[in-house]
């Protein structure tokens, strides 16, 4: 059966224009970030958006992503992973969560990268990922891709049409859920620093022939288990028992998506959309993914806890 092509104002139709104008602009950004990759990286020698000495691809977008919001007169908030505080503007009704460039470090091997970005709106920063009203991740890999979380579900959509900036966007328009039974895993931290609960479900996933894929890259990462199925974490680990993930720039976005794709998202002990936030850098043990395997993990977690 053809599906017909939406292109991102309709599949933002039935939210609010205010809602629809934000995606639009970050869309807009994304393909931004993806242009200016390959200069960063030299390929385009001398080539500076500002002009100036050359600044870090993440400085760089979070400059890029944090200025042009605030602007918009949409955006009332923005906190970055980027930035000690929180930025804010006179104008502008949203509060947005940001990591610019998830996954910097695999800029120079060429491996995935990722925007994430959480929509409150107007909640003070920190806040709790239940209230969040959409998230999103832009992925920068062949093709740049939008995972789009909103009310009613997840639906994804590339840069693959004839328009430029967001309006290159297209999607099926389908809502996307995560697919059963789960094929891949995906876990990070050094092995050694793993807990015995983390130990014991990877031995469990492997026996049960689910794939190892991780590159070390949340949202690529994420993004073979949101299309494959399967669990993916950043554990808790015997030297950070907090793991890696901030809790508002990556975990809490990532875990609504997750929830909207019929998955869940754990800490180890709760869900991560009611951890009540502490600070803006706070850090949380994330896992993610299959409804069923997540919550198979939860009890594993709770009675290696109890014979601790
Ligand atoms: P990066 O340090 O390259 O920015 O939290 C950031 C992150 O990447 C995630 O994208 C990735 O999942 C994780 O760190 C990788 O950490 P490890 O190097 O410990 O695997």
């Amino acid at each position: 059966m053809a599906v017909k092509e939406s292109t991102l104002a309709e599949l933002m139709s039935s939210e609010d224009r205010s809602l629809s104008k934000l995606v639009t602009l970050l869309a807009d950004l994304a393909v931004q970030v993806q242009q200016r990759i390959p200069r960063e990286l030299g390929f385009s020698a001398g080539v500076n958006v500002y002009g100036e000495k050359q600044l870090e691809m993440d400085v760089w977008s979070n400059e890029l992503f944090t200025k042009k919001l605030l602007k918009s007169n949409l955006v009332r908030r923005v906190a970055s992973e980027e930035m000690e505080d929180v930025a804010e503007s006179k104008t502008g009704e949203y509060s947005i969560v940001l990591d610019p460039l998830d996954g910097s470090s695999n800029l120079k091997s060429n491996n995935l990268l990722g925007t994430i970005v959480g929509v409150y709106h107007d909640k003070p920063l920190p806040a709790k990922g239940r209230d969040l009203q959409a998230a999103m991740y832009f992925l920068y890999g062949p093709y740049l891709q939008l995972v789009l979380a909103l009310k009613d579900g997840v639906r994804l959509s590339a840069a693959a049409g004839r328009g430029v900036g967001a309006r290159r966007f297209v999607s099926d328009g389908l809502i996307h859920k995560l697919p059963r039974p789960p094929t891949v895993y995906g876990v990070g931290g050094l092995r050694e620093k793993w807990t015995p609960a983390v130990r014991q479900f990877v031995e469990c996933l492997e026996r049960r022939k689910l794939s190892l894929r991780y590159g070390g890259s949340f949202v690529g990462d994420y993004n073979q288990v949101l299309f494959k199925g399967g669990f993916f974490a950043y554990p808790e680990l015997t030297d950070s028992p907090q793991g890696k993930y901030r809790l508002q720039f990556e975990s809490n976005p990532v875990a609504f998506i997750t929830e909207k794709a019929g998955g869940r998202a754990s800490t180890g002990t709760g869900n991560i959309l009611d951890v009540e936030p502490s600070s803006i850098v706070q850090r949380v043990p994330t896992y993610l993914g299959d409804a069923e395997l997540v919550l198979e993990f939860q009890s594993l977690y709770k009675s290696k806890s109890q014979q601790a």
